[in-house]
């Protein structure tokens, strides 16, 4: 995707799938089968895997994500995005600085920040964010060290910043209803979608209750 292509399909999208640490070929599958259900991102997140496999895990749900015409995000890892023509990277407070990962990756080049507060999500904004993931939403076993702030955080941090906001932690399609009420249209989901008995009936769901 050209860049203003990114920054438009970003700014259209609603459901944000990241993938949890599992086996690549699983994963494989599991990712075509959120993106049939109508995921506009897909987040390549495995904390297990070593860089060479990631390395190859990318390629591949490049091209499935280029096939469908979803953005592609790998978390943490730039040299590896930009190896894969990926669309971004998502950045958190162990990774590269955004100024840094700018540098590297020029402009064009989606940049996804984390924050849950609106004095640090407008520094990141600032430094070059596209958009912000903010949570956790509700609670969740995968960042069960941050103090839950509600998805109502997210809809705050929206109405301050001029980027993209999408509510994350413990999001699954049985509580995005009160997602939307707290006035949030965007979400990223890893357990809600992956982990369900149909992942893509799930995001089809989750999609439709974001946009209807
Ligand atoms: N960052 C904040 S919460 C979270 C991340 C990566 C985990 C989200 O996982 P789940 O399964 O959707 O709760
Ligand atoms: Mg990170």
């Amino acid at each position: 995707m050209n860049p203003s292509s990114r920054q438009s399909a970003l700014a259209g999208a609603h459901l944000y799938a990241i993938t949890p640490d599992e086996e690549p070929e699983r994963l494989l599958e599991l990712s075509r089968a959120v993106l049939g259900g109508g995921a506009d991102v897909l987040q390549l997140r495995h904390k297990t895997l070593p860089r060479g496999r990631l390395l190859e895990l990318a390629i591949r749900l490049r091209e499935i994500t280029a096939e469908a015409g979803r953005l592609f995000i790998v978390n943490d890892h730039v040299d590896i995005a930009l190896l894969v023509d990926a669309d971004g990277v998502q950045l958190g407070d162990d990774d590269l600085s955004l100024p840094e990962a700018r540098r590297l990756a020029g402009a064009g080049f989606l940049i996804g920040a984390s924050a849950n507060q609106v004095e640090s999500a407008r520094q990141a904004v600032k430094e070059g964010a596209d958009y912000v993931g903010c949570g956790p939403a509700f609670a969740t076993p995968i960042k069960a060290v941050k103090p839950v702030v509600g998805p109502g955080r997210a809809a705050e941090l929206q109405s301050a910043l001029g980027v993209p906001v999408f509510a994350i932690g413990g999001v699954q399609p049985e509580n995005l209803d009160q997602v939307v009420a707290s006035g949030v249209r965007r979400a990223c989901m890893i357990r809600g979608l992956f982990g369900a008995a149909d992942p893509e009936a799930a995001a089809r769901r989750s999609r439709a209750i974001l946009t209807e």
